[in-house]
């Protein structure tokens, strides 16, 4: 491990920093990283502490799975059996307010799919701000074939990405879909050979950290989730808010004193 490596304890997620980027990887390879509530938990937690002065180093954030044949295979099914429609809901909810907050988060999420990304794992592969795949993933939402639907934003951020008849094509058949299929209809930006697949997210972080001032990461983060739900005029006035906004912040005064001296910026995230 490198100096600038520390890994941190979220058990069941392995948490690395690498520099200014933490990988976080949902660690139950024995389930296809399935998400129980001890995973839902860790997640709430490193939620939680990204938010706080000890990470405000940090600058990017990676998703990953365990192992080469899963990113997520869901959630936890075995938990389903004995549900009944108000945990079902509260289930639901639960995981959707922890997916909003990782689209919320004013640092760059890329999800590295390193194998299945199927129902609660394509959900949270959604949530991230784009999604890089390796060769070997295959995504689709399966919930209709164990008789329930998918809760953790499927219906809403799928067909979004993709446009709602291939949304309903994916969500009515229960069927995958290859990585190279999944870069054709745009649901991931990238397939990279497995071996390739972290490293290759890495650079990309590194690429956003070394030239992108991180309140302009968060502001336009801002403006593209929030403006997607907002008719064109409003979403334009979102914009205009956010570019005035920025004026106020130092690293927007540093980046064009520097452009106009002919020099590097140091950005502060302030
Ligand atoms: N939950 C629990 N365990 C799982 C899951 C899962 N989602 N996926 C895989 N596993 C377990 C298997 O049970 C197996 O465990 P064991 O060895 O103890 O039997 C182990 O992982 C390995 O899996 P397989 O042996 O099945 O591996 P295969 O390579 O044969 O198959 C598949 C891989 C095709 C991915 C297969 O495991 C599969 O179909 N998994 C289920 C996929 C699925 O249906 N996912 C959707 C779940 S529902 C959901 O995500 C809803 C989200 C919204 C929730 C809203 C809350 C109310």
């Amino acid at each position: 491990m490198s100096q600038s490596e520390a890994t941190l304890k979220f058990e069941p997620l392995l948490v690395r920093e690498e520099g200014p980027v933490l990988v976080v990887t949902i660690n139950r390879p024995e389930a296809l990283n399935a998400l129980n509530e001890p995973v839902l938990i860790a997640l709430e937690s490193v939620l939680s502490w990204i938010g706080t002065e000890k990470a405000s180093h940090l600058r990017a954030v990676i998703l990953t799975g365990a192992g080469e044949k899963a990113f997520v295979a869901g959630a936890d099914i075995k938990q389903f059996e004995n549900f009944q429609p108000r945990d079902a809901t509260a289930f639901a909810r639960r995981g959707q307010e922890l997916f909003q907050r990782i689209e919320k988060m004013n640092l760059p999420v890329i999800a590295a799919v390193n194998g299945f990304a199927l129902g609660g794992g394509l959900e949270l592969a959604l949530a991230c701000d784009f999604i890089y795949a390796a060769e070997n993933a295959k995504f689709g939402l399966p919930e209709c074939t164990l008789g329930i639907m998918p809760g953790y934003g499927g219906t809403v951020r799928l067909p979004r990405r993709v446009g709602p008849a291939r949304a309903r094509e994916m969500a009515f058949s229960g069927a995958m879909i290859s990585a190279q299929e999944a870069l054709q209809m745009g649901l991931v930006n990238r397939v990279l050979p497995q071996a390739q697949l972290l490293a290759t997210a890495m650079e990309t972080a590194m690429a956003i950290v070394n030239r992108a001032a991180p309140v302009a990461v968060g502001a336009i983060k801002e403006s593209i989730h929030h403006g997607m739900q907002l008719n064109e005029e409003k979403a334009h006035e979102l914009e205009a808010r956010l570019f005035g906004d920025l004026f106020a912040t130092l690293d927007a005064r540093e980046g064009t004193r520097a452009f106009v001296e002919k020099r590097k910026p140091k950005f502060q995230g302030k």
